[in-house]
């Protein structure tokens, strides 16, 4: 490596760096991540994938708008994907269901409404059917 490799490398390694500090800063007031802290759940959503089949705690589930829920998903069998869906389509967030882990995520809603949940890993033939409208019910 000549002597102008290095100072792109440097410069590289000192973008990456500075973009970093600044964009994952706990003082950015407009910060939204949550890697600095650590939200107590509300409640927690038990989800259960087997067989292509998505096993919820209740027909509908009610959480409350701006507060943290966490969902605790477990697949019985293959890789299966949790998605959460507004009406028109558009999701609002997904996670990987592997089988033999406790797959967790804490969310907050932020809009009262019904959501959908729809697998979102291929996982076999049935996998179009793994779809439940209306299954989360926002409140205010
Ligand atoms: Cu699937």
């Amino acid at each position: 490596m000549d002597r102008e490799e290095r100072i792109w490398l440097g410069v590289l390694v000192a973008i990456f760096l500075v973009f970093n500090i600044i964009t994952l800063s706990p003082i950015v007031p407009w910060q939204k991540w949550l890697v600095w802290s650590h939200p107590t759940p509300s409640q927690t959503i038990n989800v259960e994938f087997e067989d292509y089949q998505i096993k919820l705690p209740s027909d509908v589930v009610e959480v409350k708008a701006g507060e943290f829920v966490e969902f605790h998903a477990v697949s019985k069998d293959v890789t299966y994907g949790l998605g959460i869906f507004r009406p028109d389509g558009t999701m609002v967030f997904q996670m990987q269901v592997l089988p033999g882990h406790d797959n967790k995520i804490t969310w907050k809603f932020d809009a009262p409404g019904t959501y959908d949940i729809r697998s979102t890993e291929y996982s076999g033939p049935k996998h179009p059917e793994m779809f439940i409208p209306g299954a989360i019910k926002v409140v205010p």
